[in-house]
């Protein structure tokens, strides 16, 4: 029997499933692919998991208030009930407590097609029936999304609008990539992508003779191929090295004062800092190399080479997710301001090439499929990583991006599409806080951490049993997604639970629009090939790009250059800022007066790190970065993330040194500890990892220990994080500071039990 052929896509790529009995039996890379991932390996086995939730399920003790243990039994149910329980829970919470009381922001991922994105599907409907409390920017850049603006009058660089590969490799000839080029990022966009870029551009740039230079606490964060000079530097500390290039730069009169004079505003008062005429403290390569562990002499090196070469700053999104996370961002933007080349083709400042799939791949400026959102009635919203802070202290009021506001009373949380028992921090505070509310309704396709904290559970279809459309801004292809299977079990679309809500509720139509799936999907695509259209690009029908089950755009005429009629003239074309320039010194941020973050780049230590007092009972700076194997929490059971195991456990690197101090030996079951948690993870000793330094990647599904002060289990980092704002100007996610210690972990090992369903009472 030959399998039948279905096109799909997911964040990590397109790829046709292949189909037998009714069940997916591999998936096949996409043709047009140069270098697909092998994360698709996991999705058969994903679907058709034990682990996905078969029919609708109550927690049991929800309504006697039971606490959210995470290992609680749940009851099958009718759908027929747990639609009614649902709108029933959303009338009563409405009605007594306000719009107000639902949060509904719902953070998360998703699915890479868009008309069932299931985050967007549940802000659009929770919109439409009075409105929710939202959360606002994001995990990935929260920081870069509220410093760009008072600095250059947008984010739009932090979000892939960047100068683009064409320009850097005939352009360029030194790129200096802050927390490095790691491929193992490359393998994701959100949306997904037909191709997967990142390494035939950086091999290009290596082709065309461009120097790299990795500055990280981790080797590996630059392909090999790449010959990078790897600087290892302590983390969070990044801001401190860029200022020390910059006074460099300054008292070696290698600058570009042209430009710093025609482009850019409040140099004097930065420099009057950076020569430490107000705090008596020099910015130099003597200073900065006591805070980085970089050495004075490579500091002061890396800093000439720079101004004698056409050089590109690029900085991982990394840097600015950790305490005081808008400095590194500020400092970049003013490093490539001295060094001259902001709007000159291939050199200048961006972010992310490292960081995600399609980051300064040529493209013309066209829309990314979407379905539209109203907006939010209740006008209330969050930074989206304060949540805890909000469930613990209703009506504290609370500093964000120069405005006040009061943190809201939650009763009830909806979540879909995301998993905050992986993404938020200090998860053991966040179960504390995961009390408040009378009630949590989750739907997910998989019995994930979070769903195993909700009362009520509605099972989610995957992207292979529906039809979609996909596609992201920062790639060239729009793709089809055929429906290949049956819904597994019970699983429902959530567009499809939301419909049959809004129907019990009255909105149907206000949610549907009249449009069913497949109406939705066309539409989706027209506005696509509308904006192509108002480019003079002409695309297909629907029925032809369904058929074919993709459409390419063509490449844009001409290289991207960010900034280019700023550089030209800046007086015809003035940025976005209060001045028109490029902001060194802010008054805005002045007025703000905010000692978190000042109205210049400064260096601010973090809470924590490893020139901090606390260092001396917390030796090692824990790095949680993005996972190698798997999207986020995404696919931890299946067989490409469980094969990257150790132990049994997720992997934490440490440094031989680190290691033998401790008798660690690789593949010994270590804990992993802090004042704020403790989890177990397997231990792999990495010379490429710089001593004082621990990596864990995160997502790996929380398993609590069974009694209090038990470890958790599986190594998820997120117990060690510290929950806490960058700063009052952007409250985003500071998950990259945190200090601890690991220690050999010498008792029995208690087995994890994250991929084992909870206990189900049958359907009664
Ligand atoms: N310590 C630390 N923590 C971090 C980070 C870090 O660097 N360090 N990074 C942060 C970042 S940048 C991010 S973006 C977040 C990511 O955090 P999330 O986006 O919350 O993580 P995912 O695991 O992708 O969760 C998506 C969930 O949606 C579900 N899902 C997928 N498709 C569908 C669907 O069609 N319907 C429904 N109902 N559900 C679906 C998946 O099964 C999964 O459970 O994590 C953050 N957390
Ligand atoms: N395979 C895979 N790819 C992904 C994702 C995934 O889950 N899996 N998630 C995607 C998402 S949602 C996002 S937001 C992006 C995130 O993109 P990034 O934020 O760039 O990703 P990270 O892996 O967290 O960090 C990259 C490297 O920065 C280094 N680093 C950490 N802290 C510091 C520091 O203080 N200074 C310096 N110089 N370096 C530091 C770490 O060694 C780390 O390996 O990744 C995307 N790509
Ligand atoms: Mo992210």
């Amino acid at each position: 029997m030959t399998a039948a052929r279905f096109p799909s896509l997911a964040h990590w790529g397109a790829f046709t499933a292949l189909v037998e009995n009714g069940r997916v039996i591999g998936c096949e890379p996409f043709a047009r692919d140069p270098a697909p991932s092998n994360m698709l390996d996991a999705i058969p086995a994903m679907v058709h998991s034990p682990l996905r939730i078969a029919r609708p399920a109550i927690r049991e003790g929800w309504r006697a208030g039971k606490p959210r243990t995470g290992n609680d039994r749940f009851r099958e149910v009718s759908w027929d009930e747990a639609l009614s329980l649902v709108a029933e829970e959303l009338t009563q919470v409405r009605g007594k407590f306000g719009n107000t009381a639902i949060l509904g922001g719902s953070y998360g991922w998703s699915s890479a097609g868009r008309v069932h994105h299931a985050r967007t599907l549940t802000r659009r409907f929770l919109f439409l029936g009075g409105g929710c409390v939202d959360q606002v920017a994001n995990y990935s850049f929260g920081a870069a999304t509220y410093i760009l603006p008072r600095v250059i009058g947008t984010f739009a660089p932090i979000n892939g609008d960047v100068t683009d590969w064409p320009s850097i490799v005939k352009n360029a000839r030194m790129m200096i990539a802050f927390g490095g080029l790691a491929l193992k990022n490359g393998q994701v966009t959100s949306g997904g992508a037909g191709a997967h870029s990142l390494e035939t551009w950086l091999r290009r740039a290596k082709a065309a003779g461009i120097d790299f230079v990795s500055i990280s606490p981790v080797k590996s964060d630059a392909p090999d191929f790449l010959g990078a000079q790897w600087i290892p530097i302590r983390p969070n500390t990044d801001t401190a090295l860029m200022l020390a290039m910059v006074h460099t730069l300054l008292t070696e009169g290698r600058y570009d004062a042209q430009f710093m004079l025609r482009h850019c505003t409040g140099f004097e008062t930065f420099c009057d800092y950076l020569l430490g005429r107000g705090d008596g403290v020099t910015k130099d390569v003597d200073w900065a190399a006591g805070i980085t562990a970089v050495p004075a002499e490579t500091i002061r090196e890396l800093a000439r080479r720079a101004s004698s070469t056409p050089t590109m700053i690029t900085c991982a999104w990394s840097l600015q997710r950790a305490h005081h996370g808008e400095q590194p961002c500020w400092a970049a933007i003013v490093l490539a301001a001295m060094l001259g080349g902001i709007g000159l083709p291939g050199t200048g400042f961006a972010f992310g090439h490292g960081s995600a799939n399609g980051i300064g791949v040529p493209r013309i400026d066209v829309a990314g499929p979407e379905v539209p959102l109203p907006i939010n009635p209740a006008r209330t919203m969050i930074p989206v990583a304060r949540i805890v802070d909000m469930l613990l202290a209703p009506g504290e009021s609370y500093e964000f991006n120069g405005r006040r506001y009061a943190y809201p009373d939650i009763e009830l949380i909806y979540w879909a599409g995301g998993n905050p028992f992986h993404h938020h921090q200090d998860l053991n505070r966040l179960r504390r806080a995961w009390q408040k509310p009378q009630t949590v309704v989750v739907h997910d396709g998989w019995w994930t951490p979070t769903a195993r904290h909700a009362d009520i559970v509605l099972p989610a279809t995957t992207a292979l049993e529906r039809n979609d459309v996909g596609g992201s801004s920062r790639d060239t292809f729009v793709l089809a997604m055929h429906r290949a299977i049956n819904p597994v079990g019970e699983a429902r679309n959530d567009f499809d639970i939301f419909r049959a809500l809004a129907q019990r509720l009255g909105y149907e139509h206000a949610f549907t629009l009249g449009r069913d799936e497949m109406a939705w999907c066309e539409w989706v695509y027209n506005k696509v090939r509308a904006s192509a259209q108002a480019k003079g690009v002409a695309l297909p029908g629907f029925q032809q790009f369904w058929a074919e089950g993709f459409v390419e755009l063509p490449p844009p005429e001409r290289d991207y250059v960010l900034f280019e009629d700023f550089r030209r003239d800046p007086e015809a074309h003035p940025l976005k800022t209060p001045s028109g320039r490029i902001e060194i010194t802010s008054q805005a941020l002045a007025a703000l007066d905010y000692t978190e973050c000042p109205p210049h780049p400064a260096w601010l230590a973090p809470a924590e790190w490893l020139g901090s007092a606390a260092a001396q009972r917390w030796p090692i700076h824990l790095l949680t970065n993005q996972p190698a194997t798997r999207l986020h929490a995404q696919m931890d059971p299946g067989p490409v993330s469980r094969a990257s195991k150790v132990a049994g456990r997720e992997p934490v690197r440490i440094n031989p040194a680190d290691a033998a101090h401790r008798g660690i030996c690789n593949g010994d079951i270590v804990r992993v500890f802090n004042a704020r948690g403790a989890c177990l993870a397997g231990a792999v000793i990495d010379a490429g990892v710089m001593p004082g330094v621990a990596v864990m990647a995160t997502g790996a599904w929380f398993d609590p220990g069974a009694a209090e002060g038990e470890p958790e289990r599986h190594g998820n980092p997120n117990v060690l994080t510290l929950d806490i704002g960058t700063s009052p100007l952007a409250q985003a996610t500071s998950a990259q500071t945190a200090l601890v210690e690991i220690e050999r972990w010498n008792a029995p090992a208690p087995p994890v039990r994250a991929f084992a369903p909870p206990e189900l009472a049958p359907a009664v």
